[in-house]
């Protein structure tokens, strides 16, 4: 049986020629780089000029770091890849009663990134939840597994606390008040991503997902544990980032390397697949609210710094975003000055 999502028990032996990427557009997984220096920062270490200090060194070289430490009771965050695994387990015509391929849709299961778009697809789907605020969207969730309303809100409140205290002292790294960040962005949305990916038969020829950047404010990535499969770019070489007990991944997104008047980055990653082990992660992303102007602080600017890019509405960005393809150039090189 065909069916819309890959998570659907079927056992491919040979990849299906709709994921086969042409030969220049390949992982090509040996030559990736073990990253064993990826930053991670303690948050608890007590002392806040460190903090803010690695920070800013971290979303300068690498714009991703990781947090230990960082606050999310350790049952909460177990909870969460707990419920997001029963949910994948769950028999194929009961997730699909969720799917869609429409990315206006405020909740929905799919598959790849953009089904409707894309000439290749991805080996990955994804449960897509609108998180904020919460009693607006959580009625609309998955109701089965039964606890999963409950688990996902208490980890969604968590991760928001810990991604404004971020922004923070990403603000902070920078030279301005705590809130300007904050401010800019307006009341932010926050949208989850739960990915899953299946063991692929030939992950040499495809990609979980593609080599992208988050169009949004901030990511906060908790990956699987047992299964590696995240990959960043750095001076021109993929890095495996190695999953770290109790570590949250920090991606900074376009719009924090916009307000930073590209001092900062918005890292270019990728999900890579493997034969044996279904991987899952769970990206949780904090969005600027869609009309915050999104532009850099004058204080970025004053010393004469050209401002690199237009102002725009987090709106405006987002649709275009969605309109192209996952891979193709930086979505912020259309907006520069
Ligand atoms: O699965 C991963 O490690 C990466 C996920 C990701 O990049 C995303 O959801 O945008």
């Amino acid at each position: 049986m065909e069916t819309k999502v890959i998570s659907s028990g079927i056992n491919h032996s040979t990849l299906p020629q709709s994921y086969i990427r042409p030969e220049s557009d390949r992982p090509r997984l040996s030559e990736v780089v073990d990253c064993e220096n990826v930053p991670i920062i303690d948050l608890s270490c007590g002392d806040q000029a460190q903090i803010i200090r690695q920070i800013g060194e971290a979303c300068q070289t690498y714009g991703f770091f990781q947090v230990i430490n960082h606050g999310v009771p350790k049952e909460v965050v177990e909870k969460m890849l707990g419920v997001a695994g029963e949910f994948f387990n769950l028999p194929v015509e009961e997730k699909l009663k969720l799917y869609s391929d429409d990315p206006s849709k405020t909740m929905r299961l799919s598959t790849s990134f953009n089904v409707k778009k894309e000439t290749v697809h991805n080996w990955r789907d994804y449960l897509r939840l609108h998180c904020y605020p919460l009693e607006k969207y959580a009625p609309e969730w998955p109701s089965n597994p039964s606890s999963f309303r409950e688990i996902v809100s208490r980890y969604c409140r968590e991760i928001r606390q810990l991604g404004f205290r971020l922004e923070e002292a990403i603000a902070e790294s920078l030279g301005l008040d705590k809130e300007c960040i904050k401010d800019v962005l307006g009341e932010q949305g926050q949208h989850m991503a739960i990915n899953y990916y299946p063991p692929c038969p030939q992950p040499e020829l495809t990609y979980g997902l593609p080599a992208h950047t988050d169009p949004n404010s901030l990511t906060i990535l908790l990956q699987d544990l047992q299964v590696a499969g995240l990959q960043v770019l750095k001076d021109g070489k993929w890095l495996a980032v190695k999953p770290q007990p109790d570590a949250f991944v920090i991606n900074l997104g376009d719009q924090l390397q916009a307000v930073s008047n590209g001092k900062y980055r918005s890292v270019w990653h990728r999900a890579i697949v493997n034969s044996d082990q279904a991987r899952m992660s769970v990206a949780s992303f904090l969005c600027p609210c869609d009309s915050a102007k999104i532009s850099a602080p004058k204080l970025l600017t004053e010393d004469g710094s050209p401002v690199i890019y237009q102002d725009f509405t987090y709106a405006e960005y987002y649709n275009k975003f969605w309109s192209r393809n996952l891979d193709q150039q930086h979505c912020l090189e259309l907006f520069k000055n």
